[in-house]
């Protein structure tokens, strides 16, 4: 019987609402789902293919294990005792830095992250990678410092905003915002609203914008630079919002005093006016902010998000209404892991520290897995990512991963990272799973919606987060439960609460294992971990999140937890469980001095010494690689790895290589042949497209391709052209600034 059910997208962060007809346990069409609150029906072309992701044809169904060049299925008992003993023997022999764990950063499901690493730290280690720490290492550590918490994402209030910057971001391609086309296309055509763009190409976004500064590529730092320079010289930054709220100001407004934003701006080559323009309206209108991976993946990253977040906090923009805001969180997207207290580890070959709230770069990682230390890294467990084409330099992971004594990778499909696994373990799809994620994206309503299993798995996948509980159960990581707990896990859930706190209040090595006990009580009853944690999780919910429950109509008392899991249980299409108080901002800001904090040390040379000159030496290019490669471009024929089915792009012209006309004119090179690019790291061949979207001097190439699929490899993976080792201090790869050379073939 033909079925319609409530789900959402899982491809990108925005989880749109989506509606699936099944038939026969299969998904056979989908729609938009206009009940979920946050989407409201709106959705892209990508969310209306995900049967294509649903169904590929690599689908994994049994453990396997490596057998010279190929894999065996084995049992999931089989494959837990020898993972575990592997693992325990390692991690004895060398110490717990030997250990990491990949994954937790799924668009579509944040639940086994806590399994991941309350396993992690169960065995000793802190090695938690993620891509979160190959996009916002800079930023979050910018915002630990600047607002007293990495995780304290301070998100555009754009729907009461004036005017939205979109600063190195594409939103009309790559969304990143709710309904973003929806949003983009009203301040574009709303007479009282103002879209600017920075961005060095006419990109999809910029070509709706009232303002576009076309920088050129690599120098926002300057530019931010140029920008404070010339608010402080008008005179124009907010006095009396920068007195009450943001300390050591006049400390660092001397950096900014004899700045030559003229001669800076020429290297931006953008027009001063204009520029000037933009500041006289960042300092009169009610204004905030959406950076993105052109400045997060740009030339000088951390930079970047220090300089732009100064003029944020002198122009008074911060945790105001249509300013940036700190939003409720369901779940912080990671905690806060200072560099420097002691108890922060750093990589061992790189002494890298986990900026990105708790994460570390998968850039280093080759790095300190090819190590000569004693205490490198030799086991890896990678779950629901593909390090093998999402992050930069393949070549540096495959040598790396080939060198690893365990790699164990959990995953749906039989990845480019599966591929060179020794163990693979079948996981289920997010069509088959409860999951959700914790991306907070609205203010002052707090979204959450936990999706539901609309189709079975095939029988022998698992949750990730499963995986990982059979897996702590082998390590002996799991205190043993009694039989009263698992008896009253099968009854009423308050009960079951009182027996286990009281349980727990007796044994504390209970609390660091919580997760592992609600999988193995609640989540043996209801065949899913992750609903189990998400039971626990708002159990045990901190204040803040308390009182924005309650302001959404769940009143407070000690089942108020309970009271929204069940709502959560009773509204697939996701609810509003919070409201925030925009009052409340300010007690989210973790400085010691309470205030925004402008004054980072770190960054004190950098800043002062930026100017146009220095940036003009910075800016040359090496020799053999005239052209700029912005590894990444975001369409609506890609999305991140997740789609391993090419049948879904027939007909369209989905990986190519983009070069300007007048570059094209220049290398006498035409629309539709064949082109090698070369970088430092290698070199593809693949089809030339000419649009004039594309900036003269760069080069345009979209990731997420070179997958492998049966025999075959369905276009470029970008990150054969990428180096590991081109990154930012703080470890985020310059994706969008790879040098590079264009030739026909
Ligand atoms: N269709 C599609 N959508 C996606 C994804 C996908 O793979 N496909 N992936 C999702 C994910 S995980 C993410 S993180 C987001 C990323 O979303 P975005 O950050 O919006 O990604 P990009 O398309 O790279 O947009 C960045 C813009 O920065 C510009 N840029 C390049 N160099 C510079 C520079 O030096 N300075 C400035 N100011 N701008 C520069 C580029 O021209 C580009 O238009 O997209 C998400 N959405
Ligand atoms: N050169 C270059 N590289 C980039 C970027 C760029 O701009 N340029 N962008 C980067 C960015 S911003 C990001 S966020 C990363 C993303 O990179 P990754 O984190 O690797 O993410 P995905 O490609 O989305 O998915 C990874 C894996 O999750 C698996 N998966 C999907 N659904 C499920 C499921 O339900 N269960 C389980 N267990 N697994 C599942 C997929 O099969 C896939 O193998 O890529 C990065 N890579
Ligand atoms: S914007 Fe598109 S890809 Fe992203 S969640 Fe919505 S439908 Fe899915
Ligand atoms: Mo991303």
């Amino acid at each position: 019987m033909e079925t319609w059910h409530k789900t959402g997208c899982v491809l990108c962060a925005q989880n749109c609402g989506l509606e699936v007809l099944v038939d026969d346990d299969r998904i056979i069409r989908v729609r938009p789902d206009k009940d979920n609150p946050r989407s409201q029906g709106y959705v892209c072309r990508k969310g209306l293919n995900i049967p294509y992701h649903q169904y590929p044809v690599d689908r994994l169904t049994v453990p396997l294990k490596r057998s010279g060049n190929g894999f065996q299925e084995i049992s999931w008992n089989q494959a837990a005792d020898e993972i575990a003993d592997k693992l325990r023997n390692l991690v004895d022999r060398y110490g717990p830095r030997c250990l990491a764990y990949m994954g937790g950063s799924s668009q579509g499901g944040h639940f086994e992250a806590s399994f991941g690493i309350s396993l992690l730290r169960a065995m000793g280690s802190q090695y938690y990678y993620s891509s979160a720490g190959q996009e916002f290492s800079g930023i979050w550590w910018v915002l630990g410092r600047m607002l007293g918490k990495q995780y304290n994402i301070a998100i555009p209030d754009e729907h009461a905003a004036e005017m939205l910057v979109g600063w190195g971001w594409n939103g009309m391609m790559s969304h990143q915002m709710p309904q973003a086309r929806k949003t983009l296309s009203g301040f574009s055509k709303d007479p009282d609203r103002l879209l600017v763009v920075i961005d060095p190409r006419k990109s999809e976004t910029a070509a709706i914008a009232d303002i576009h500064l076309a920088v050129r590529p690599g120098t926002d730092a300057l530019l931010a630079k140029a920008m404070i320079a010339i608010i402080v010289k008008e005179g124009w930054e907010a006095s009396d919002y920068i007195t009450q709220y943001v300390a050591d100001w006049q400390r660092i407004s001397p950096w900014f005093a004899d700045f030559d934003s003229r001669a800076a701006l020429e290297v931006c080559r953008l027009d001063y006016s204009l520029v000037h323009q933009v500041c006289r309206l960042m300092t009169t209108k009610r204004w905030c902010m959406h950076p993105d991976l052109g400045v997060y993946m740009g030339r000088h990253s951390t930079l970047n998000s220090y300089l732009m977040n100064i003029l944020g906090a002198i122009s008074g923009s911060f945790c105001v209404r249509g300013g940036n805001v700190i939003p409720g969180m369901v779940m912080p997207m990671g905690f806060h892991a200072d560099e420097r207290s002691p108890k922060t580890w750093r990589t061992v070959e790189t002494a890298m520290p986990p900026a990105a709230a708790g994460s570390f770069p998968p850039n280093v990682m080759p790095e300190e897995i090819l190590s000569d230390r004693p205490d490198r890294l030799r086991a890896v467990l990678v779950s629901a990512c593909n390090p093998l084409r999402s992050y930069a330099d393949t070549r540096a992971f495959e040598k790396a991963f080939d060198r690893l004594d365990l790699l164990v990778v959990n995953d749906m499909v039989m990845s480019e990272t599966a591929r060179r696994a020794h163990y693979v373990l079948p996981c289920r799809s997010f069509y088959e799973a409860w999951d959700g994620t914790f991306f907070p994206w609205t203010f002052p309503d707090v979204f959450f919606q936990m999706r539901r299993p609309v189709v079975k798995p095939p029988q022998h996948c698992k949750e990730a987060s499963q995986i990982f509980t059979l897996l702590a159960d082998r390590l002996g990581l799991i205190p043993d439960i009694p039989d009263h707990i698992q008896k009253a896990a099968e009854g009423d859930r308050l009960t079951f609460g009182m027996h286990l706190m009281e349980w727990a209040g007796k044994m504390p090595e209970v609390q660091s294992r919580m997760p592992f006990v609600l999988a193995k009580t609640l989540g043996r009853v209801w065949d899913s971990a992750a609903l189990a944690a998400l039971w626990g999780m708002l159990m045990t919910a901190p204040k803040t999140f308390r009182k924005n429950a309650a302001r959404a109509g769940f009143q407070t008392g000690l089942d108020q937890g309970d009271r929204i899991f069940q709502a959560l249980l009773d509204t697939p299409q996701g609810l509003w469980v919070g409201k925030a108080d925009i009052a409340d901002n300010w007690s989210a800001i973790r400085t010691p001095s309470g205030k925004i904090e402008v004054f980072i040390p770190e960054l004190e040379e950098q800043t002062k010494n930026l100017n146009a000159a220095s940036e003009a030496e910075g800016l040359k290019m090496p020799p053999g690689f005239p052209f700029i490669l912005n590894a990444g471009r975001h369409m609506d024929t890609n999305m991140n790895t997740l789609m391993r089915n090419p049948e879904w792009n027939k007909g369209k012209r989905a990986c190519t290589i983009a070069i300007n006309p007048d570059d094209a004119v220049e290398l006498g090179l035409t629309d539709g042949q064949s082109v090698r690019i070369v970088t430092e790291a290698g070199s593809a061949v693949g089809e030339l497209q000419v649009s004039t979207q594309v900036r003269s001097g760069m080069v345009l190439i979209p990731h997420g391709f070179g997958l492998i699929y049966g025999d075959t490899v369905y276009g470029i993976n970008v990150n054969y052209l990428t180096k590991n080792t081109h990154r930012d201090p703080l470890g985020t790869p310059i994706h969008r600034f790879v040098p590079c050379r264009i030739e026909s073939v």
